[in-house]
């Protein structure tokens, strides 16, 4: 799948870990936000999960099959050996992963490539590397989704770097309904959530409310 800026709107983030490590209500609620319209998926299984490596090579195979389905585009954190042997559409990976360099070459143009950049100096590394697809950044607002965040940017930073950034750029860290509007002002192209959706007692309605920024 070749990228389009467009996938970048409504972006969701997940793991086991983000629903009690419950494999199938996790891919429940994947498939709820696919049919509601979600324009790309991540996942993203950390290490605090319990699953081993081939039971996330087999959740990695279903929620292929799953975008496959919805012609929605899958990206596998921090793992390009993975996305390359299920089929995945892309990569995404942090600044403490795997060299990005070393992705792009294993990578050979098969796979997406999402890069996470949060100071200046690195989107401005970042606007070197044609190869890289889009740029997460993050977070924006404090979470409790990811463990070792960084400290929130806020919306004037984020401003800035997107600004700066010659790749598009998908915001991620704390967005909520009451503060989703004023992150898509900042420039953005879109945003990426894990808890707003999959912790949401109605999916389908929260997806539809994001839709309408669009
Ligand atoms: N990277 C920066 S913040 C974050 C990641 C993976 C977690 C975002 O989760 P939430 O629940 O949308 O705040
Ligand atoms: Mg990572």
């Amino acid at each position: 799948m070749k990228f389009n800026p467009q996938m970048l709107q409504i972006y969701l983030v997940g793991g086991t870990q983000d629903t009690h490590h419950d494999s199938y209500e996790f891919l429940d609620k994947v498939e709820e936000a696919m049919q509601a319209g979600i324009t790309a998926f991540q996942y993203r299984e950390k290490d605090s999960s319990t699953m081993t490596a081939d039971a996330r090579l087999i959740m990695a195979r279903r929620l292929v099959e799953m975008g496959k389905r919805y012609s929605i585009p899958i990206f596998i954190d921090d793992d390009v050996e993975m996305a390359l042997r299920v089929g995945a559409d892309g990569v995404h990976v942090g600044q403490d992963d795997e060299q990005i360099h070393q992705v792009i070459e294993k990578a050979n143009g098969k796979l997406m490539i999402g890069y996470s950049c949060n100071t200046p100096a690195e989107i401005k590394a970042a606007n070197q590397i044609p190869e890289v697809d889009y740029i997460g950044c993050g977070p924006v607002f404090e979470t409790t989704s990811k463990q070792d965040a960084d400290p929130a940017l806020g919306l004037t930073q984020l401003q800035n770097l997107t600004e700066l950034s010659t790749h598009p750029l998908v915001a991620i860290g704390g967005i909520n309904l009451d503060n989703m509007a004023a992150v898509l002002k900042t420039g953005v192209s879109g945003l990426s959530i894990i808890s707003m959706v999959l912790d949401s007692q109605d999916i389908t309605s929260t997806i539809q409310q994001i839709k309408q920024l669009y």
